[in-house]
């Protein structure tokens, strides 16, 4: 079984940062930085985090095209594996991003993990993903009537889902729904042992798949 865990890193301190990455980088597919770790510690920060792990840039990019692109074009320069951004802001916004991000994998966002305004319009954002060529979507790992009709319209695409740990998701529910990575934050780094507690996802897993 491949790597199912995508680490969200929602952390201010660096040194914090850097010694979660050394120690679970390996363990997983991909770390995740949102804004907490960036504001606090720039951009920079995604090159030194990427010598343990991929780093996805979880930005929700939500703009006109020419401010995407041009975040999407500082993103790579340091080294990003991958960019989030919504899918609301319409096709000519998510194609800029595409465009911008060249081999890094552009994931959209077509349903959240909390209840929002995107439920309404699901199935065009898709659509809208779809059209504008991005890699992957992300899904709700805590909401199974969306990540199902996610999975359902989703073709080739990537579903990675966040919700599983605090938010009240689990695991293995995700992935047999659909997700093809979870993305799991606090209920790793707030954990007394982060290794274990991935290691006993990743046997959650493997357990439940496997058999
Ligand atoms: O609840 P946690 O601590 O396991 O963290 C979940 C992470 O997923 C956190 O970084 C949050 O910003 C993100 N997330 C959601 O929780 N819900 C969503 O709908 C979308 C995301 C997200 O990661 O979107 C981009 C992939």
């Amino acid at each position: 079984m491949d790597n199912k865990i995508i680490f969200a890193l929602d952390v201010y301190n660096y040194d914090t940062a850097i010694e979660l990455a050394k120690n679970v980088g390996d363990k997983v597919f991909a770390i995740k930085v949102n804004w907490p770790v960036i504001l606090e510690n720039g951009i920079k920060i995604v090159r030194d985090l990427s010598k343990y792990s991929s780093v996805i840039c979880d930005f929700k990019l939500a703009d006109i095209d020419n401010t995407v692109s041009l975040i999407t074009e500082k993103v790579r320069e340091h080294g990003a594996y991958g960019i989030i951004s919504h899918s609301f802001t319409g096709l000519n916004s998510l194609k800029a991003v595409v465009k911008s991000a060249k081999e890094m994998k552009v994931f959209s966002v077509v349903s959240m993990s909390q209840e929002s305004y995107l439920d309404n319009i699901t199935e065009e954002l898709i659509n809208t993903s779809k059209e504008a060529g991005v890699y992957g979507l992300v899904a709700p790992g805590n909401r199974p009537y969306y990540l199902k009709k996610v999975k359902e319209l989703s073709g080739d695409l990537k579903i990675i889902s966040p919700g599983v740990g605090a938010q009240g998701g689990n695991i293995t529910e995700a992935i047999l729904l659909g997700a093809d990575y979870v993305i799991i934050g606090r209920s790793i780094y707030n954990s007394p042992d982060p290794e274990k507690t991935i290691d006993n996802y990743a046997d959650s897993i493997n357990n439940k798949l496997n058999k």
